[in-house]
């Protein structure tokens, strides 16, 4: 089993916990979530049992409990006759957020993982027809194209074809590990971005380079991403292993529509409306 973390660090509430984080339990299912995605809690390693959890926090035993059992469910956390609640192996998926702007460096390196590539093609070229009409493009402007097999760990995760303006990236040669670090050095990282996700089929090619097979699951996304002024910064087509990634979104009801938690429960925990 794996050494025991600081309990007492990890969930001390002061950096996690507030009243406009929403409800409660929910908060805590995050830092959890949080702590198993960054490793500070590995696969293996104890949960703090629920009393414990309870006294860190300062939260009730019901909403700790609330918010242990959809990471039980969910497979992340495993229950063990006679010695509690344990980090489950890590499971080969990468679970990532849907909505926030990251980088592929960024959402590794929270996990723990190594990011690293391994380039295929990386120069200035004439655009494609697609890349015309993806950036925006007139047919004599050029485009930067990037593309790389990202790894996580030494593991092969997806492979990336970026196309970008050479008004954005004038040198393909200056990326070194990171494209939005670099493109942060320049004043000229995207801070909004429109993807679509659809479920494919591994090409013979893509496999070999994924070390799966051709006809395997993938999901191939396309991401077009914008500077604040709405010039078009980057469109990447990306091919993931579809064992490899959980793409996560976060839904929230609008604020206008009707609440359906009694206003008096402390917890926010939703409960069934009572029939009859
Ligand atoms: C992500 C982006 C990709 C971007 C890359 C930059 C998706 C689907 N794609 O993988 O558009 O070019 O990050 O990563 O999320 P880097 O800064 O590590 O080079």
């Amino acid at each position: 089993m794996s050494p025991t973390p600081d309990p007492q660090a990890l969930f001390a509430p002061d950096s996690w916990l507030s009243d406009q984080g929403g409800p409660r339990y929910l908060q805590l299912k995050r830092r959890i979530e949080e702590a198993i995605e960054t490793r500070r809690l590995a696969p293996g390693s104890p949960l703090p049992p629920e009393r414990e959890l309870a006294r860190i926090t300062g939260l009730s035993r019901v909403t700790v409990r609330n918010a242990v059992a959809p990471l039980v469910a969910a497979g992340l956390i495993e229950q063990r006759r006679g010695s509690g609640r344990i980090v489950a192996a890590r499971p080969g998926r990468v679970s990532q957020s849907l909505s926030r702007l990251t980088s592929f460096s960024e959402d590794m390196s929270r996990r723990g993982a190594v990011p690293s590539s391994v380039w295929i093609t990386r120069g200035v070229f004439l655009p494609s027809p697609d890349e015309i009409m993806a950036l925006g493009l007139s047919p004599e402007q050029s485009v930067a194209r990037l593309e790389r097999l990202r790894l996580a760990d030494g593991r092969p995760m997806a492979i990336e074809r970026a196309a970008l303006p050479t008004s954005i990236l004038e040198n393909p040669m200056d990326v070194e590990d990171s494209l939005y670090d670099l493109l942060a050095r320049l004043g000229r990282r995207p801070v909004r971005a429109v993807q679509h996700i659809r479920a494919a089929l591994l090409s013979r090619d893509d496999a070999r380079m994924l070390g799966a097979d051709a006809g395997d699951a993938a999901l191939r996304i396309t991401r077009i991403s914008y500077l604040a002024s709405g010039q078009i910064a980057e469109c990447t087509r990306s091919v993931y292993r579809g064992d490899s990634y959980d793409f996560v979104a976060e839904l929230t009801i609008p604020q206008s529509a009707p609440q359906t938690a009694p206003k008096n429960d402390p917890e926010g925990v939703p409960h069934p409306t009572p029939q009859g």
